[in-house]
């Protein structure tokens, strides 16, 4: 599939360093042409247009400049098996599990991974070995594309310049949403020294022609999918996925994974986290960063419209990723190093998220949403009424003709929208700022539908960093995990550790040691509890999560008073500081001591069992403490 009619391939003007290894992998993967992109939006509507006529995407009749691609159903989220972090040393990366590492029985995954639950490891030469293999002759009949890019702001000296190349269009057309994406890049190249540039290759991994029964829209090859990153020598290798966690390699795999491992070098943090501007009634203004497990609502927290409390405003600077450095003054500062979203569609609606909802119109491409027959895009809880008297017919994500009587959702649950940040109509002043924002506070949340409250304050910073060690959300979509069950996901992080977690602990432990550092207050919120004898949701969340927002906001101001529980601080509820704009069913700040002796339990078996030694003692102790306090009760 030739996608490029006038293709850019030159090597002139590619910086020295870049342009061997470009030879090396057009040498390995053997593509029939090559594209070196501009990032250009001539370069972008004929990649668009060729795609169209292709299949590949289909234009959305009622948008302006929307696309939709649907895709192979074997390619539907991240796949964390066979995401792998490869060094010399395995116990940079992960800890020997108590229970020993599963035996791999699946052929396709090498024998020599070790898989824990937070994260895998293989050693660098058998791995990039078995890549050879894979990437030998596998761009055949397809083009390569030479994507420079740069994930943060231009000139801020927080950013990293990386490389992508891909055989893939459709990631063309997504990292130059999701990324800074420019041949300019290619110019700040020739100043860095060759090791400082991030290079990611990244094939379907299916060339032509083939015999395979493969979507010719969606290539891809799930039974060798390997999402390799090499923090050593600053790679990433993606192989066999086209879904965007896997695909768009400064996403994940370059903003997290290789990030939290240059942070850890460099001093910073790479944290899978929103970063928010609130303006209180006062005209106070202060940034946070909200830390919560994928498909768990920091879009929606991003883009708060509030609601309850009049006077406040919120505005987004980033929705999933911020990379933090404490700065001369010792505050610790954001920025976004992203340049998109590539938001969870479902459930985005009117009400839960406007503003997300105005933004898809326009210059956007979903991937696996559903599509009406009057053009426009479809998916559970988006808050059109299908049963009105206009009923257009509904195509979903499989390409079929679809209706609730089907019992399967006409979206993806997973199915995206990948837009521009530029496009988000509450963009914060400093989005683009080469220093970032201050932060002032740090909220950790997941999905728990018992047992832990809407909000609670931690202690100090090390008991924060253990709250964030200890958390655990309900299973989502975002992966290939099936059900609800509860799962641990330490500071939402799980997925995207780029090193070993209990260094990782003591990392983050290492700024409450340091003289100097305005820390920001560790915060833990929970949206999502149940009541368990209606099983309805006890709080309304969405918009009024400002109330939650706004005691925090007054206890930084020293306005809100907090009672101590051995959990942490909680509101306050029986004075008027407590949670304010409305009422707040009490079992939302209840604390039970069975619910967190079990917790504990659970906390002690999963750190026994996944950190053993290299748990940091600081860690141990805050549980420790944790139990006495209980115990206590
Ligand atoms: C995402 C994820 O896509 O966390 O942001 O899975
Ligand atoms: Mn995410």
């Amino acid at each position: 599939m030739e996608m490029f009619a006038h293709a850019n391939n030159s090597f002139d003007g590619l910086p020295s360093k870049i342009r061997e290894y470009v030879e090396e992998k057009i040498k390995l993967c053997q593509p029939s042409n090559f594209h070196v992109c501009d990032g250009s939006e001539k370069e972008n509507q004929q990649l668009l247009d060729a795609m169209e006529e292709a299949g590949v995407v289909r234009r959305l009749m009622k948008y302006k400049n929307c696309y939709i691609a649907t895709t192979d159903p074997r390619d539907v989220a991240r796949v964390e098996s066979r995401t792998v972090i490869c060094t010399k040393n395995m116990n940079d990366i992960i800890s020997i599990p108590a229970a020993g590492f599963p035996v791999i029985t699946d052929p396709n995954i090498p024998k020599n991974l070790k898989q824990t639950p937070l994260g895998n490891w293989m050693d660098t030469d058998e791995m990039l070995e078995i890549l050879e293999e894979r990437f030998d002759g596998c761009m055949r009949g397809r083009t390569l594309y030479v994507i420079p890019y740069m994930m943060g702001p231009y000139s801020s000296p927080y950013s990293k310049i990386a490389v992508e190349l891909t055989d893939s269009p459709y990631v063309v057309v997504s990292m130059r949403i999701m990324t800074r994406m420019s041949s300019n890049v290619f110019n700040e190249m020739k100043t860095l020294d060759g090791s400082d540039i991030v290079k990611c290759l990244h094939s379907v991994g299916v060339p032509l022609p083939t015999d395979k029964p493969i979507s010719p829209t969606w290539p891809c090859n799930p039974e060798k999918t390997l999402i390799t990153h090499f923090p050593e020598r600053n790679e990433i290798i993606s192989f066999g996925s086209n879904y965007g966690g896997n695909s768009l390699c400064g996403k994940k795999c370059l903003a997290l994974r290789i990030g939290s491992s240059l942070a850890k070098r460099e001093g910073w943090l790479a944290e899978h986290m929103l970063i928010m501007g609130v303006t209180n009634p006062e005209g106070i203004k202060k940034y946070f960063v909200a830390a919560f497990p994928s498909a768990c609502g920091k879009t929606n927290l991003a883009m708060l419209r509030p609601v309850g409390i009049p006077g406040y405003k919120v505005e987004c600077i980033g929705d999933d990723i911020a990379w933090m450095h404490f700065d001369e003054e010792g505050r610790l500062r954001a920025i976004n190093p992203e340049f998109g979203f590539f938001g969870v569609a479902p459930g985005t609606s009117k009400s839960t998220n406007p503003i997300a909802l105005d933004m898809v119109h326009e210059n956007t491409i979903f991937t696996n949403v559903a599509e009406t027959s009057d053009g426009e895009v479809y998916w559970e809880g988006i808050g059109t009424d299908i049963d009105g008297l206009h009923q257009p017919s509904i195509r979903s994500w499989k390409n079929k003709r679809w209706s609730v009587d089907l019992g399967e959702p006409a979206a993806h649950p997973n199915s995206r929208f990948c837009t521009s940040i530029e496009q988000c109509s509450i963009l914060d002043p400093e989005w683009n700022s080469p220093q970032g924002v201050p932060i002032d506070g740090i909220i950790f949340g997941g999905r728990r539908p018992v047992g832990v409250p809407l909000i609670y304050e931690s202690f100090n910073w090390q008991h924060g960093v253990f709250v964030g060690a200890s958390m655990r959300s309900e299973a989502t979509a975002a992966a290939e995990f099936k059900g609800k069950q509860i799962m641990h996901d330490p500071f939402a992080m799980r997925p995207f550790f780029g090193y070993n977690f209990g260094s990782y602990l003591s990392h983050w432990l290492s700024f409450g040691k340091k003289d100097g550092l305005h820390l920001p207050r560790i915060y833990h919120v929970n949206w999502f509890l149940k009541d368990s004898y209606t099983n309805e949701f006890l709080w309304p969340g969405f918009g009024e999560n400002i109330r939650v927002i706004d005691w925090i906001f007054r206890r930084l101001t020293g306005q809100a008073s907090a009672c101590k529980t051995p959990i942490g601080l909680v509101p306050d509820q029986s004075d008027s500081n407590g949670i304010r704009g409305g009422e707040v069913n009490p079992k939302l700040l209840e604390i039970s001591k069975d619910f967190w002796n079990d917790e504990c339990k659970a906390m002690r078996k999963y750190f026994e069992a996944n950190v053993s030694t290299n748990l940091p003692d600081e860690i141990q102790s805050e549980l420790n403490n944790l139990e006495k306090r209980l115990s206590l009760m």
